[in-house]
């Protein structure tokens, strides 16, 4: 079955009421391709969420960015996987670089994130990705491999998972990468899933890039047969989003 063309919004820590508002109303205008076509999902701070669930438009659905690692109950300022289901919200990103980075979410903590979450019934867009560093070192396939393989360990299915390849060197700098460095990994991750999970897993499982995607590159990434789609931060709050979507077909 071809995989499914997916673009997700991730507002990260943006958005006054007014602005995701805005930004709502724009999507639900904007003409896209159908739905069977391409799976849009976007991603506003948590306290915009059930405002956003209520107001978009139906074939466009919510993600939170982010997700306690196990039952709710007293952990200050977390929000479980219960409470989104609660909300009808049905999807979560995990694994962001800004969390691995800044909070030092680790390989295993967002595995257990990425289990408990798909336990509670939530679809999951798990990043992965290197740092220049790890880059330069010629590290990009172990490092990501290695994210891989702790998400792979502690889930039994990956029907509701999208692997989000996220350079960190290309998140937010305006600096992409090619469509050759992107499908590269992707391929490299497909193989990792055929050698270590299953081929169906590998072929079935939808592999997006992120990492300033804006509406001036997308089409050329969207062309290369192993990217199946993005996670757009910046332009995700721009019109240039729209433009973003229509690169699927
Ligand atoms: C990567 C991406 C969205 P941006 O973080 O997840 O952000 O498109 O701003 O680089």
């Amino acid at each position: 079955m071809a995989r499914k063309f997916f673009v997700g919004g991730n507002w990260k820590c943006n958005g006054t009421l007014e602005e995701a508002k805005k930004i709502i109303s724009t999507l639900n205008a904007a003409e896209v391709p159908p739905e069977e076509d391409v799976e849009v999902v976007i991603a506003p701070t948590y306290v915009h969420l059930s405002l956003a669930k209520s107001l978009l438009r139906p074939d466009f659905s919510v993600a939170a960015q982010n997700a306690w690692v196990k039952k709710g109950g007293a952990y200050t300022g977390e929000i479980s996987a219960e409470i989104l289901v609660n909300l009808g919200i049905p999807w979560v990103i995990l694994g962001h670089s800004e969390r691995r980075g800044l909070l030092g979410e680790s390989n295993e903590f967002v595995a257990d994130k990425v289990a408990y979450c798909l336990s509670q019934g939530l679809k999951v867009i798990a990043c992965i990705g290197e740092t220049l560093e790890q880059r330069e070192s010629g590290e990009t396939m172990s490092i990501v491999a290695e994210q891989t393989k702790a998400i792979a360990e502690k889930i039994g299915s990956w029907d509701n998972v999208v692997l989000a390849y996220e350079p960190v060197w290309a998140i937010g700098t305006g600096k992409v990468a090619t469509p050759a460095q992107a499908q590269e990994v992707h391929v490299e991750l497909r193989k990792w899933l055929a050698a270590n999970v299953s081929p169906d897993v590998a072929s079935t499982t939808r592999i997006i890039y992120g990492g300033s995607v804006n509406a001036g590159n997308s089409k050329e990434l969207a062309a290369e047969p192993d990217v199946d789609g993005f996670l757009v931060g910046g332009a995700s709050l721009k019109l240039e989003f729209v433009d973003i979507i229509k690169s699927a077909s």
